[in-house]
């Protein structure tokens, strides 16, 4: 039976890869695997893998019910599976929804060697990272000569899937795993972009869809109609009719992807922050703030003329769409999911914007106002002593310390902590 792996079965994948997956061929089914915790597979194993996903317009749902999974991985306690599936001649694509910080890289975009968790996975023969599993996997499966494999990395990074083959390159080679010709001859890393708004589950979504289905789900997920997938025409067959389900498969998916991490993301961030202070809670109350949907239009144009021509020509239909799915209130995408990790978020979703205007010496004040809004927001979590969700959270502790009651010097420190 043809297997994906996945990396990363959160919501993110379980309401937009394994969607596309169930409906492109039947045949195939999905391993997850979660890095860190067994929250999930916990949740999923006593009803079989199967999960509801609810499908929100403005004003109407529908549940469809997914059966695309049977297994989930935990790695702490399957690391030895995990290097077998990677291994598995059966495995045909590996696939990761990992959050950029999944990546351990640095701000040059490379693998960060002293990273805690990749400095432990090159010393030990069961990682911890999903870089250090695919390396040591890989090495695995070049030895057992396995079929080739297409390795995709739906995170929203930039050349993701070029970032993704760099850093399993770096890790094999600091490991002495010399992988460089089986990589070049079995391995593709395409670039993605992907696209599906997946707020998380709470107890209201479970309640709602044991009303409406009967069935008592420990883990739904629910997302908006709206799905997009793009993929770079480089893989390896055999792999699922994607084509045949509306993925896009193109020579080159930068357009694209820069498009949707600067309009999408890039304006999600700015309405995180902006939002939070205002005093919201979720996505479509605040872009229905008139002050912060002219904040969003501004960054918008900011955004769009930074984007290659081939994307940019369709930035003004492609914010009426955005203005449309952000104001979605059957979502309740909470702005304080979207306000997480803001370190690595906003130097590829803002940063550029900024770069590009400033290297045509335009000026960028909607984006610099987007920074400024995560610097408040942080700001004020320091003062208040609200928990930071932010790989730097410790970095920001001491920066709060160091400029008690000097709140223009914080914002400054806060700021060179995102220069991208
Ligand atoms: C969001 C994204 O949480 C975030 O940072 O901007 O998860 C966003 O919802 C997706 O990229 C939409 O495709």
């Amino acid at each position: 039976m043809p297997r994906i792996l996945h990396f990363g079965i959160g919501n993110f994948h379980r309401a937009h890869q394994a969607a596309y997956i169930q409906v492109a061929d039947p045949a195939w089914r999905i391993t997850g695997v979660s890095l860190r915790h067994a929250t999930i597979r916990d949740a999923l194993a006593s009803q079989g893998f199967g999960y509801t996903l609810v499908i929100r317009d403005a004003d109407a749902a529908r549940y469809e019910r997914m059966a695309v999974h049977d297994e989930v991985l935990v790695g702490p306690e399957d690391g030895a599976a995990i290097l077998d599936r990677i291994a598995d001649p059966d495995v045909k694509m590996i696939t990761l929804t990992v959050t950029e910080k999944g990546y351990h890289l640095g701000a040059d975009g490379r693998l960060n060697k002293t990273a805690p968790l990749i400095a432990h996975d090159l010393a030990a023969q069961l990682p911890s990272t999903a870089i250090g599993f695919l390396a040591r996997g890989l090495r695995r499966r070049a030895d057992e000569c396995g079929p080739p494999v297409n390795i995709v990395s739906c995170d929203n990074l930039p050349d993701n899937g070029r970032k993704l083959a760099q850093a399993i390159v770096a890790f094999s080679e600091w490991a002495g795993l010399d992988l460089a010709s089986y990589l070049d001859a079995h391995v593709r890393f395409p670039n993605t972009m992907v696209d599906r708004i997946v707020p998380a589950t709470t107890d209201a979504l479970r309640a709602e869809v044991a009303d409406a289905t009967g069935l008592m789900d420990a883990h739904p997920v629910a997302t908006e109609a709206f799905s997009e997938w793009y993929i770079a025409d480089t893989m390896l067959s055999p792999i699922p009719d994607l084509g045949g389900v509306g993925v896009r498969i193109v020579a080159d998916v930068a357009p694209f992807e820069l498009r949707k991490l600067r309009m999408l993301n890039g304006a999600h961030s700015l309405l995180a922050y902006a939002g939070v202070l205002a005093g919201h809670d979720y996505v479509h109350q605040a872009i229905r703030d008139a002050q912060l949907r002219d904040q969003v239009a501004a960054f918008w144009e900011e955004a769009a003329s930074t984007l290659p021509a081939a994307s940019r020509d369709g930035a003004d239909d492609y914010a009426q769409a955005l203005l449309a799915r952000f104001a979605n209130p059957g979502l309740r995408h909470e702005l304080r999911q979207i306000a997480m990790d803001g370190s690595l978020k906003l130097p590829i979703r803002i940063a550029p914007v900024i770069a590009a205007r400033q290297a045509r010496g335009q000026t960028a004040p909607a984006a610099e106002g987007a920074r400024h809004a995560w610097a408040s927001f942080v700001a004020a979590a320091l003062r208040s002593g609200t928990a930071i969700d932010d790989p730097r959270a410790d970095i920001f502790a001491e920066l709060g310390k160091t400029h008690r009651g000097d709140e223009p010097a914080l914002i400054s420190a806060l700021l060179d902590q995102i220069s991208g």
